[in-house]
């Protein structure tokens, strides 16, 4: 074949190529080791000189002319390639989002939001604070002096100290984010208080860390009977219960005087303990009046202040609202899990549709 034909053959090859794989075949059947122009170019080695010097610029513009119209068909091919995935992955910002595909938010965070919702309505703020706690603010500020004996209770992760350093703890409750509110503002306060705290115990009913969700109220005046009626309309909310009936029984615990824990009246239904009516009880709660020490430990005087404060944990709650048996499952990531009992990310709870609605 002439090296004209060849070439004319070879271009309309590169032009009839209409992906990038079928041109690469072209280039691989004419530029390859094997390919139609690189014999050509080896059979120059076998030539005599005079032979050699007759066709060896034919070959050379040959192969520079097809090696060009490779060039150029490739850039095109690639542009056709990109507009095209463009124009297909094309989003429309205009569209409502999509469902998600995936993901689920946690029965944890669930009733956190849940939480912050219900105790919004009433008035109260959430507080945060650190996870990695002074030793003052989760103990001793609580009336908990180093070597009271409640501290052998907490089962508490110390951290190596500093040298010269304060002793820090991984929380042990969130009771020292109430200590920092009540330092940091000037009462009346009403905050809750959610969070993750920690306590070296681990079997089928507790792991080293857990979820609390604490709440204290400071004002003048303040008596265990509006405890009781936070309690209960926060328990009727949650539970989405009317027929509440709560039981305070004297408790102790070193940060309030008088201490109380809290039962929720329940009832058998079908071999399961259903909220509401009085049959049997269920302890759901610690909380108390605040020790008058501990309000003067943050600087206030018992004379005028006076307040109320609750603890209870959430990863309970969360099992005795939504049914869940093992608390340990709460922290396998299990995704069969998570899609069993998580809840969409846009069902934001909110107290007008029923807050676990
Ligand atoms: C301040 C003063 C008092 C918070 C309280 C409890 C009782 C309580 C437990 C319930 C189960 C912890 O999650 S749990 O293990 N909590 O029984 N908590 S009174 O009292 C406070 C907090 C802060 C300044």
């Amino acid at each position: 074949m002439s090296t004209d034909a060849l070439q004319s053959e070879l271009l309309a090859r590169i032009y009839a190529a209409d992906t990038l794989d079928a041109l690469e075949a072209v280039r691989l059947a004419a530029l390859g080791k094997a390919g139609q122009i690189t014999q050509l170019m080896k059979s120059l080695g076998g030539l005599q000189p005079e032979e050699r010097l007759a066709v060896a610029p034919a070959y050379q513009a040959l192969r520079e002319t097809v090696s060009a119209a490779l060039e150029a068909r490739k850039a095109d091919l690639g542009r056709a390639a990109l507009t095209a995935r463009l124009e297909a992955e094309r989003i429309d910002m205009s569209l409502p989002p999509a469902p998600p595909l995936a993901g689920s938010v946690h029965p944890i965070s669930q009733v956190m939001d849940e939480l912050s919702e219900i105790f919004a309505d009433l008035g109260f703020a959430v507080a945060e604070g650190p996870e990695i706690e002074s030793d003052w603010h989760n103990f001793t500020a609580l009336n908990i002096p180093p070597e009271h004996p409640a501290r052998a209770m907490h089962d508490t992760f110390y951290a190596t100290p500093a040298e010269g350093g304060e002793r820090m703890v991984l929380r042990t409750h969130t009771s020292p984010v109430q200590i920092r509110t009540m330092m940091a503002e000037k009462p009346p306060i009403r905050i809750i208080a959610p969070g993750r705290v920690y306590r070296s115990d681990s079997d089928a009913t507790h792991t080293p860390m857990f979820h609390q969700v604490e709440g204290l109220v400071i004002d003048r005046g303040i008596h265990l009977g509006h405890l009781k009626w936070t309690l209960e309309t926060f328990v009727k909310a949650f539970f989405e219960v009317d027929d509440v009936t709560l039981r305070l029984r004297p408790s102790y615990f070193p940060f309030t005087e008088p201490g109380v824990e809290v039962d929720v009246g329940c009832s058998w239904e079908n071999g399961t303990l259903k909220i509401g009516g009085t049959s049997s009880w269920m302890e759901i709660l610690g909380a108390g009046m605040v020790h008058r020490r501990v309000l003067e430990n943050c600087g206030l005087d018992p004379a005028e202040w006076q307040g109320f404060a609750f603890g209870c944990g959430i990863d309970r709650l969360a099992m005795l609202k939504y049914g869940m048996t093992d608390l340990r499952a709460f922290f396998d990531a299990d995704l069969r899990w998570l899609k069993h009992f998580g809840f969409a990310s846009l069902d934001v709870p909110t107290l007008s549709a029923g807050v676990g609605a």
